[in-house]
Formats: structure tokens, C-alpha cells, sequence
């Protein structure tokens, strides 16, 4: 295990302490609580105390299990978390790829309103010692969680920086104890085409159920998450609620959501966006500004949120600037070739 590291790579002409400082209290003020602690500046460089929330009325048919929110409430922030300013709320939840759901951005937040995700449960196996279904609750009672602030680049060519909620993939890996034999790990979004109207739709441009996969060491890495949470409270299920993969370094399509499966396998799996077209998307899908889309560069990024008029365009970063954390899993790899 390589040792805790402190983020050092936003370029300081980006961001300032200023910025820091308001962006967390114009989103305290936005969300309209006065306390003491928001009137103190945090200390720059360091650790806050208290992780994002939003605080605005939010309407989803089903309110997330007492227990669940009780576990987001004591959530502590993560050395990992980018300073940067932090995408509104609104924006998170209202600007979604969830193909389940609609393939329009505004889709998965309008067709979702009423997913049913509760009960939840995961079905392990393959190489693994620990096998079955596994109840969310069971999952989540073995970790404690944390807030990650993180970029997010969509394959698209647009990013967020993102408040999650969850755990270290690596902790959930190890504890479903995978053979020797474990080379992958594969993760299935839920099938249900009564509840998500992508998956019956005659004109879907990928099959479902939804496949994502990572190899193991690139699972175990310190940044992979699990996310059951963003800003605060539950995942909205065109968030992937409640529980999805997040993958950093990736782009986005690698953090598959609403996973209802995982196996461990010695043999890569086969995943959605490559199955459709393996000449635009690969398994490997890292940041890379050097790789263009066929269709599109990828040298550069527009920051959500931007206006028509005033977009935030910025330069992609290799490994969506994680690089000092994961840049060894590929160090003898072409990545022209394993895009
Ligand atoms: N099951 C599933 N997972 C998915 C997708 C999807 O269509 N279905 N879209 C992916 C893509 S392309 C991106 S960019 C991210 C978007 O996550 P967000 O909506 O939370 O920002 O989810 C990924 N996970
Ligand atoms: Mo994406």
C-alpha cells in the first residue's frame, strides 16, 4: 500500500485560497444556514471539519432508509479531495448520463423520480470466497464513510467536480476475499425495464443490462470508491442511487451505476461501451489528452456549469490529473493502443 498524499495538482494559476474560501460559503449561504463555523474561513491546506450539504428541498418519491441517512450524516471529509470549486448541486443532479433512463441529459432526473431502489441487494461471484446476495445494509455496515471531491470527465468532453459520498473500493474488494484466480472485476447495473424506460426502448444505441470492469489493481487502487452518496445526502437514482462505482481517473462511462451485481473473473469482461463500438471506447477509457475520440479531441474540457456564453474550457489533464496516484498501473502499457 502506497502511502496517504496530499493533492498538489491543481495548477495554483486555477484556483486561489480566495476561491476556496467562497465557494464554501456562498454554498453555506445559498443554502441558507447561518452558523458560526461558516463565517470562519477554513484554514487553507487543511482539513475542514464538515463535508458539503445541500441543504435546498430536493422531491423523490422514496425517501432513503433512516439508517442510511444516519450513516451519511457522520461522514468525514478525505485527504483526496480536490479544492476546486465544487459543481452545484443542481447541476449534478439535473445534467446525468444514465442511458436506463433516457438518452438526454435532463432524461435520467425526470424518468427516475419514482426508481425504487429499496430494498437493495448485491449478488456476488465468480473468484471469490465470499459469494451471494448481500444485502446494501450488509454491505455498508462494515465501512465507514467519507466524502471525495472529485473530477469528473465525461468521455464527452465536459467535467464536474463532485462531492461523493462512500468508501475505498480497495475495502469491499478485500473483503469479498477474490481467488488467485481473480484477474477482473465486473460490475452489472440493475436490469429492470418496468422501472427504467431505456431498457425497453426499440431504439437503445447499447445492451443492458449496463456492464462495467475494472482489473483488480486498478480496483484496489486508493482512489476507486463506491459511492452511496453526493452533497451530503443519499444518491438520487440518476445518480446511480444507491450505490455505484467511481473511478477517478476515468472517463465517466467507467463509473457505472445502480450496481446489482459483482463478479470477479480471470478473463477481462466485456463492457457496454466497448461492446457498441470498440473503435471510440475501450476497457482501459483512462483520461488521456494525447488519445482523441475518433469524432472529437479530447485535449481540452468545458467545466459544468458554463453559459453558451461563457463557457469554462480548460485543458484535459492525463489521467484526468490523478496521475501521481495511478499513472504505475500502466507504466509498461501503450496507451495509444489500450485506450
Ligand atoms: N448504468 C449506467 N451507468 C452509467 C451510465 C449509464 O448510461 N448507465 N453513464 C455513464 C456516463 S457516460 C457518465 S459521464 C457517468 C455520469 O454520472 P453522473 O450522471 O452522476 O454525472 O455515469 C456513467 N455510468
Ligand atoms: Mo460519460
Amino acid at each position: 500500500m502506497r502511502g496517504i498524499k496530499r493533492w498538489s495538482d491543481i495548477p495554483s494559476s486555477e484556483i486561489t485560497s480566495e476561491d476556496i474560501f467562497w465557494s464554501r460559503r456562498k454554498f453555506v449561504q445559498a443554502a441558507g444556514i447561518v452558523s458560526a463555523t461558516s463565517l470562519v474561513p477554513p484554514v487553507i491546506g487543511d482539513e475542514t471539519n464538515e463535508i458539503l450539504r445541500y441543504q435546498g428541498e430536493v422531491s423523490f418519491s422514496q425517501v432513503p432508509p433512516l439508517w442510511l441517512t444516519q450513516k451519511i450524516g457522520v461522514a468525514r471529509p478525505s485527504e483526496f479531495s480536490t479544492k476546486e470549486a465544487v459543481t452545484p448541486y443542481n447541476h449534478i443532479t439535473q445534467h446525468n448520463n444514465f442511458y436506463e433512463f433516457g438518452s438526454d441529459k435532463d432524461d435520467p432526473a425526470e424518468k427516475a423520480v419514482n426508481f425504487n431502489s429499496d430494498p437493495w441487494s448485491v449478488e456476488v461471484s465468480g473468484e471469490a470466497e465470499v459469494r451471494g446476495r448481500i444485502a446494501l445494509e450488509d454491505i455498508l455496515k462494515n465501512h465507514d464513510l467519507e466524502e471525495r471531491i472529485y473530477r469528473l470527465r465525461c468521455v464527452e468532453a465536459w467535467s464536474m467536480v463532485v462531492p461523493w459520498i462512500g468508501f475505498p473500493l480497495a475495502d469491499l474488494v478485500k473483503r469479498l476475499k477474490p481467488t488467485s484466480n481473480a484477474r477482473y472485476v465486473r460490475f452489472e447495473t440493475l436490469y429492470d425495464p418496468k422501472q427504467m424506460p431505456g431498457q425497453r426502448s426499440m431504439f437503445t444505441s447499447i445492451d443492458y443490462p449496463y456492464v462495467e470492469g475494472l482489473r483488480i489493481d486498478e480496483a484496489v487502487n486508493e482512489l476507486a470508491f463506491v459511492a452511496v452518496g453526493v452533497y451530503g445526502r443519499s444518491l438520487p437514482p440518476q445518480n446511480g442511487g444507491p450505490l455505484r462505482l467511481v473511478v477517478p481517473w476515468k472517463y465517466g462511462f467507467k463509473s457505472i451505476k445502480s450496481i446489482a451485481r459483482i463478479s470477479f473473473t480471470s478473463k477481462r469482461p466485456k463492457t457496454t461501451w466497448e461492446k457498441a463500438n470498440s473503435r471510440e471506447y475501450g476497457f482501459y477509457a483512462n483520461v488521456n489528452p494525447l488519445v482523441d475520440h475518433p469524432r472529437w479531441s479530447q485535449a481540452t474540457e468545458r467545466r459544468l456549469p458554463g453559459s453558451l456564453f461563457a463557457p469554462k474550457r480548460t485543458e484535459t489533464i492525463a489521467f484526468n490529473g490523478y496521475g501521481p496516484q495511478v499513472a504505475h498501473l500502466y507504466a509498461d502499457m501503450d496507451l495509444k493502443r489500450y485506450y
